[in-house]
């Protein structure tokens, strides 16, 4: 996680599949996406103006996805920043671990939804920022 950049963080096309009726998208693990899903997770009624993350994590691989409306993810590896906009439920944003991510700009209705290599684990995030960048140096 020390070497990991927000290079590292890449946006990963999800398949579409067409129809007059409305769009589908199916995530398979491993050929879809470069790992195996643990876990799925949402967030919602985001009122307006807030803000979410905060913290970077020591082993989870996620993938982040608009699966409505839009938000930016602001991404620092502890030397750059990146920010990335999702706004397509077909494309998928991946962070490896060892990134500090915050999550803002939420339009009204939006959902991020999570797609991620572990089961929930508290002590493999940093939530203090001062002791993630001593650990990136
Ligand atoms: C991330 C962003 C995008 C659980 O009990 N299980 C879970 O799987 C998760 C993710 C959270 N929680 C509990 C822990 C806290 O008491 O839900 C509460 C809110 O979690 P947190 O403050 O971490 O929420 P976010 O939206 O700031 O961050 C979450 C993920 O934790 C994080 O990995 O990248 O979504």
């Amino acid at each position: 996680m020390k070497q990991n950049s927000v290079y590292d963080c890449q946006i990963i096309k999800l398949p579409k599949i067409h129809s007059d009726a409305g769009n589908l998208t199916a995530v398979n693990n491993s050929s879809d996406i470069p790992f195996d899903i643990q876990r799925v997770y949402y967030l919602y009624d985001i009122p307006s103006g807030a803000e979410r993350g905060g913290h970077a994590h020591r082993n989870l691989h996620q993938i982040l996805i608009a699966a409505s409306g839009a938000f930016n993810a602001v991404l620092d590896d502890g030397e750059n920043k990146k920010i990335v906009t999702l706004n397509r439920p077909d494309y998928g944003l991946m962070i490896v671990p060892g990134i500090w991510r915050e999550l803002n700009e939420f339009s009204s209705g939006a959902i991020c939804l999570v797609l991620a290599s572990e089961k929930y684990d508290a002590e493999d995030y940093f939530r203090d920022y001062e002791i993630f960048m001593d650990v990136k140096s």
